[in-house]
Formats: C-alpha cells, sequence, structure tokens
C-alpha cells in the first residue's frame, strides 16, 4: 500500500525552479491545453446556464469547480483504451477525453442527435462509446460495482483469447458484441463525496481490493452533497482516513484545484493500476463555486464568508495565474485563448439550437435488442430426440435442476464468454481441497451449480462476497464488456439489494444510451414457496415487481424441459434476464423430461398449452401449474368439465395471442398466481382480458392467488395463506357453472 500526500500548493511551485520546467511531466503546450479546456468546462457551463434561464434547456448541472481534477484524469487516461464511468461533475473530463461542446448542447437542448441519450437523458450524464464513457445514470454511486465489472472483464477477456471469437454459425448475442481488452487497461470512476455514504460503494471497494482489480477510484470532495456537509456525511469528515485500511490500493489525497498536482497524483495512481498491482484511490479536494444545480441556491445554508474563502481556490483563475506567473502565457495570450473558446461556443451554441428534437414514435425503441428478437424463430429450435437406454426402456426423466445444470455446463463449453458467480455457486473456494480430493464440492445451496468449478476453472465460476447489489452490478459491468454473466441470487427473498441495480441500472442501459451501450446478462433466482417451513424469508413470489420494469425479460419454467429451452434461450440472447426457478419445482416428479440436448431453445412469449379444453380458460405459471392441473383433471373426473391450461412460462414477453385465442373459445378465464392476491402479475392479464376481450365473456374473470399476507412458517398457515389445488378446482367449479 502507497500513500502519496501532495502539498495543496501547485505542485510546480514546491518542487522549485530547476523541476519546473517539466511540470511533473506536462510540456507547457499540455498546460496551456489543460486551461484551454478548463476554462472552456467552465464556460459551457455558463452558457448553459444562461439557456436555462430562457428556457432553451431544461436541466442544468454544473462541473465547476471540479475542472482540474477533471482535466488532470483525462490527461492521465487514454480515451479508447481505458474505461470511464464518470459522474456529473465531469464535464472537463470528458472535454480532455476528446467529446466536443456541441455535443454537450446537443444533450442540453434534448436533441435526436445527441450522441449520449438522443434527448433522453438529462444533461451531463455522458455516454460515449467510441472514447468508453460509459452511461451514466442519476443516483449517485450506482455506477461503481458496474466499474468493477468492466475491470474484471477486461482481465477476464485477456486471460481468455477465446471469449474474443464468434464463430460463424454462433446465432446469438456474440454476433451483436465485440469484445476487446488491453493488457494494462484502467477502469475510472469517480463520485462525489456525499456518494460514499452509500452501501454500493463500499461494496465496491470491497471487490476490487479482493481481485486487485485496476479501478481507479475518484472522490471527488467538494465538502458538500447538496446542502449536507462533509462532516455530517462521512464518519470523522475524511474519506481518505476511513478507506486507509483496504489492502492492495494505491492511495492518493491530493488538492484537486491544482491541474499538476492532480495530474501526478493520476499519473501515480494510474501507473499503479497498469501494472496489475491492484486498485487506486484519489481523494481530490475541490470545490462547488455554484450551487449544487440550478434548482439549489446555497446560499440558504453556506454564508458569504464560505463562499468567498473557496473563490480563492478556484481552479480556473489558480491556473489562469500559474501560467502568467510560470510565463506560459502572458495577458495576450490568455486573452486570444478564451476569445477563441467564446467563438468556439457560440458557433456550437447556434448549432446546437437548430438540432431536431427526437421524434415521439422512437419512444419505444431500443428497450431491448433491435438485432436479435427473443419471440423470433432463432430460438425455436426442436428438442433432441433421446435413444432408448440399453434396455429398450425410455430414458430416465431429469429433474429441473438437473437440466438446468445440464444446459449451463452445455452453453459454458460452447461459449467462453460465460461466466458464473454468486454466493456459494462454487464447488470450494479454496480449491487446494478439491484438488487433494479432500473434499466433494458445493456448487450452490441447490446445487445446480454443482461441479462447475472444477470443469471450467476458478476464474469462470466463483464465488462473490455476500453482496446482491454487487452481483448484479458486477454482472452489469462484465455484460457492458460483451461477457455474459450468469450469476444466481440465492433467494429472492434477497433480491432487494440489488434493486437498485436491477430497476434503474441493467434494464434502462440500452435505452437511456439510445442503443449506444447494452447488458445483456442472465440472473438465475430461486423463488417461491410451498416449501412446508420455507416461512417469510425462504418463500416469496413478487414476479410483477420485475414485469413492471422496461427492458427487463422475466421468464417462469414450471418443468423440465421449459427450463432447459428457456435457460438456453436467456443465455444466447441479447437482452437482460431475470430467470426464475421455483424451489419447489427443483426436484419435483411433475414436469421431468430427458434432457432435451444442447441447442434446444424455446422462444420467449410463447406460453405452453398444458391441456386443451373447452369450457374454461386457466392462465398461469411456475408452481401453480401442476396444482391448477391437479384441480382441473378433478373437475373434469367428476363433473365433465374440460379446462384449457395455459402455462405462461414466460411474463415478459407474454403470449397474449395464445390467451386471446383460448378466451375467445372457452369464454370464461381465471388468473391463477402464486404470489399475493392484490396488484399482482394476474390483475394485468385480467385487465386486459377485461378491456380487449369483454364481448368474448359469459362470466367474470376471477383470479386464485395467495391472501395478501406473508407466508408463514407453520405448515397448517402456509397451506392457508398459498393457493391450494382445492381452491383452485372450487374457482374452477364456480366458474364453469356461472
Ligand atoms: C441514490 C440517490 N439518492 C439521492 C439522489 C439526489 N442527489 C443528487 S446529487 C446528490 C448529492 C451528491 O453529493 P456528492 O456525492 O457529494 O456529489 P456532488 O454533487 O457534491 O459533486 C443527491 C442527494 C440521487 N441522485 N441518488
Ligand atoms: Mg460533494
Amino acid at each position: 500500500m502507497a500513500t502519496t500526500k501532495t502539498d495543496p500548493k501547485l505542485a510546480t511551485a514546491a518542487n522549485g525552479a530547476k523541476k519546473a520546467k517539466f511540470y511533473e511531466g506536462l510540456t507547457r503546450e499540455q498546460l496551456i491545453r489543460a486551461y484551454r479546456l478548463m476554462y472552456t468546462s467552465r464556460r459551457i457551463d455558463d452558457r448553459e446556464i444562461l439557456l436555462k434561464r430562457q428556457q432553451k434547456i431544461y436541466f442544468q448541472m454544473s462541473g465547476a469547480g471540479h475542472e482540474a481534477i477533471g482535466i488532470a484524469a483525462g490527461m492521465a487516461l487514454k480515451p479508447g483504451y481505458d474505461w470511464f464511468y464518470p459522474y456529473y461533475r465531469d464535464r472537463a473530463l470528458c472535454l480532455a477525453l476528446g467529446v466536443e461542446p456541441y455535443n454537450m448542447f446537443l444533450q442540453g437542448v434534448g436533441a435526436a442527435d445527441d450522441p449520449s441519450s438522443g434527448g433522453r437523458q438529462m444533461p451531463s450524464h455522458w455516454s460515449y462509446p467510441k472514447l468508453h464513457i460509459v452511461t451514466q445514470s442519476s443516483p449517485t454511486g450506482s455506477q461503481i460495482l458496474q466499474a468493477v465489472g468492466c475491470a474484471e472483464g477486461g482481465r477476464y477477456i485477456a486471460r481468455h483469447p477465446k471469449a474474443v471469437d464468434v464463430p460463424a454459425d454462433a446465432n446469438d448475442y456474440r454476433r451483436f458484441k465485440t469484445v476487446s481488452s488491453e493488457r494494462d487497461e484502467v477502469t475510472y470512476v469517480s463520485l462525489g463525496d456525499g456518494t460514499s455514504s452509500e452501501g454500493e460503494f463500499w461494496e465496491a471497494m470491497n471487490a476490487a481490493a479482493l481481485g486487485k482489480l485496476p479501478v481507479l477510484f475518484c472522490v471527488e470532495d467538494n465538502g458538500y452533497a447538496i446542502s449536507v456537509p462533509v462532516e455530517v456525511q462521512t464518519a470523522g469528515g475524511s474519506i481518505s482516513r476511513l478507506v486507509s485500511g483496504f489492502p492492495n490500493f494505491h492511495f492518493e489525497e491530493v488538492d484537486g484545484t491544482d491541474p499538476v498536482a492532480s495530474y501526478a497524483a493520476f499519473r501515480r495512481a494510474a501507473a499503479y493500476c497498469r501494472a496489475g498491482h491492484g486498485p487506486a484511490f484519489v481523494h481530490a479536494h475541490v470545490i462547488r463555486p455554484y450551487s449544487h444545480s440550478l434548482s439549489d441556491d446555497e446560499r440558504l445554508y453556506r454564508p458569504d464568508v464560505e463562499r468567498e474563502r473557496d473563490a480563492q481556490r478556484d481552479p480556473v483563475t489558480r491556473t489562469q495565474m500559474f501560467l502568467l506567473r510560470e510565463g506560459i502565457l502572458d495577458d495576450k495570450g490568455i486573452t486570444q485563448l478564451e476569445k477563441e473558446v467564446e467563438a468556439e461556443l457560440q458557433v456550437a451554441v447556434d448549432r446546437a439550437l437548430e438540432a431536431l428534437p427526437p421524434a415521439p414514435e422512437s419512444v419505444m425503441n431500443f428497450l431491448y435488442s433491435p438485432d436479435l428478437d427473443v419471440t423470433s424463430s432463432v430460438f425455436d429450435t426442436q428438442a433432441a430426440v433421446s435413444e432408448p437406454s440399453a434396455d429398450g426402456k425410455k430414458p430416465a426423466g431429469k429433474t429441473m435442476a438437473d437440466l438446468i445444470t445440464a444446459t449451463l455446463r452445455d452453453e459454458m463449453k460452447r461459449d467462453e464468454r460465460i461466466v458464473i458467480f454468486g454466493e456459494d455457486v462454487a464447488d470450494c473456494s479454496r480449491d487446494e481441497y478439491l484438488k487433494q480430493k479432500m473434499v466433494k464440492g458445493k456448487g450452490g445451496v441447490f446445487k445446480l451449480t454443482f461441479g462447475l468449478q472444477c470443469e471450467f476453472g476458478n476464474d469462470r465460476v466463483f464465488n462473490s462476497p455476500l453482496a446482491e447489489a454487487a452481483i448484479v452490478g458486477r454482472a452489469t459491468g462484465m455484460a457492458t464488456r460483451g461477457l455474459k454473466p450468469v450469476v444466481e441470487i440465492q433467494f429472492f427473498d434477497y433480491i432487494w439489494p440489488a434493486m437498485m441495480q436491477l430497476r434503474d441500472e441493467l434494464p434502462t442501459i440500452r435505452w437511456r444510451s439510445n442503443n449506444g451501450f447494452s447488458a445483456p446478462c442472465v440472473i438465475r433466482v430461486a423463488i417461491g414457496g410451498y416449501l412446508t417451513g420455507g416461512a417469510i424469508y425462504h418463500s416469496q413470489c413478487g414476479e410483477s415487481i420485475f414485469t413492471h420494469i422496461p427492458g427487463l425479460r422475466v421468464v417462469f419454467p414450471s418443468n423440465s424441459q421449459d427450463a432447459a429451452g428457456l435457460l438456453r434461450t436467456a443465455i444466447r440472447c441479447d437482452d437482460p434476464v431475470l430467470f426464475l426457478e421455483h424451489k419447489r419445482l427443483y426436484r419435483e416428479s411433475f414436469g421431468r423430461a430427458a434432457y432435451p440436448g444442447p441447442d434446444y431453445m424455446i422462444p420467449f412469449g410463447k406460453a405452453k398449452l398444458v391441456q386443451p379444453g373447452t369450457d374454461l380458460t386457466v392462465i398461469t405459471y411456475g408452481a401453480v401449474v401442476p396444482r391448477a392441473l391437479q384441480a382441473a383433471q378433478k373437475l373434469e373426473r367428476e363433473q365433465g368439465v374440460k379446462v384449457e391450461l395455459i402455462d405462461l412460462r414466460s411474463l415478459n414477453p407474454f403470449d397474449w395471442e395464445t390467451i386471446a385465442a383460448s378466451v375467445t373459445k372457452t369464454n370464461r378465464a381465471l388468473v391463477a398466481y402464486e404470489d399475493t392476491l392484490s396488484w399482482g402479475y394476474g390483475a394485468e392479464i385480467a385487465a386486459r382480458i377485461a378491456d380487449q376481450l369483454f364481448d368474448q365473456l359469459d362470466a367474470p374473470i376471477r383470479r386464485v392467488a395467495a391472501k395478501d399476507t406473508f407466508v408463514a412458517y407453520q405448515p397448517i398457515l402456509e397451506d392457508a395463506i398459498l393457493p391450494q389445488p382445492n381452491d383452485l378446482y372450487l374457482a374452477m367449479k364456480e366458474l364453469a357453472q356461472y
């Protein structure tokens, strides 16, 4: 661990006359360029503030006070080579990496041609694929775990050159995802001082330290998070002190209003990362001369005396004084440079104000891959017919657990971009125990990943820290680099720490970057109840919370063969997928099947007709399928009622055509699901039927679901809470007689 503290005075002055000519390796021309970029950055803010007041743009977020640290990072790192997860104050960084001012103004006006988002995101939400500036969102800190995943992705690609290949017959996401890495690349990620209070920041620090990853963290500490000062935010008032115990890190604490000292700090930090020693942490003290945003008035909580003290450290004026003092530019030179910048910005503003807005019809574009449609025939393949065994008997039916494992194994063989991680998914992290045959290995709490670490190696199948946000955030970063993480959330009940990533990040990446970036990965989640003792925290459903999120595919198989076919589609497709695996169905005798072969796929959005019927349509999925089948068979035996049973198996997209055709035939519909009744997934199906098939109905649409409470431990209570075959039977009977 190395720690460098830089004198808060301009570094060159402290270094004395002899060294001054080199300015920590920066030439005079580079220093002039640095000033030009800093001045440009400040003047873009000023122009935007004016445009906002004239109501020509709709939001403004300034990078003022952060210019020196920004250009220092931009000059020490390499665009299109290193990777960047900046935050909204990084205007100067983006300029230094090559973003044109015109493009910044395009974002302000929300133009169709705005390369960051095509008018979808606020200004200062940078996204420039060619420069490797990855699309950012507005939640503070949710980019940090993705930066860790990005760095992991780069290292993985370097170690697995075969991951780059796209075989000629690979009709899958790989055709649309170029994968590359640089041996000594660095991933930069920045955040404010307030954001360092977010849990995801600490998860990311831990993961970066554990993996010795080349992530360069930069905390731009302006002393405030909107109105909350640092001493109320950070215990002890210094983030440097708090993080100093993390191993494998290089630490820098620097005056971030001094471009030369900041550049030196970044050079050292980047060199440490490039050499493969581990992550680096730059804590930069900066100022915030303008209010938090145009919606904030800092005079309400900062007295003049404090603001004036900050103004003494303004990086733009300091750098100007420095250039004059060092004789690098004279008054005339400064005036000339500033005039040139003003003229350039005037042209850029005028052009941007002429730019066309996006077409309203485009709003649904790029929620999902425009290249590979998960509902298409690409994913519609036949199951392999299995050979009968030697004794002439049919091959034994395999459980859903067996076939999920077999599918993962075959896909990992086929595609070197697949990595599996999560809690307990490895066989044994201390792999010397495996090598010495001292232990057999675990492979997941449900054993679905058993044997995969042994077969594919420690860097393709590994345990993560117990941190769900980190699992999804890191997977998102890796998928952005073109890998295919297939990660596991151990229990649906514990998916909630990852909710920020699952709601505001993963599904939004393609849409918010206007197809500039995408992150197709698979999140396998063990879900559901009927466990006899599972109780409130091992029985939850809640799929409707995720089907409510545009951009995320959600599937929920009820039997072995569907699980294999849908999982393969999930892995090969070009969208992020939440793959829900019902724990009760993992080893159920219902729905066992022979392995349908290494190419079997089921397109999403195609329901399965479990049994045809004429009197009543039952629409369901997951563990309710076998229960509904049992009820339907009883009703037919007892009353001759023929129920048409539909297993949706894919919840987003879902198969409206099959539902509509069936209800049009039977004129009666029952929607059944395991989750709590109110505002559940079935409510949407019922509403659609009421809306679009009202004229076809001979009876009200009924729902059978769990009671609106939590699942209890005592089996008598569990039975009373979750929908049982008899509840389904009674509802079907009543509806048929209506
Ligand atoms: C998760 C989340 N919570 C709250 C907000 C609202 N918000 C936006 S910026 C901000 C303060 C951030 O302060 P800091 O990290 O110090 O960065 P600075 O703006 O000072 O550069 C807050 C609370 C948000 N965007 N995201
Ligand atoms: Mg701050």
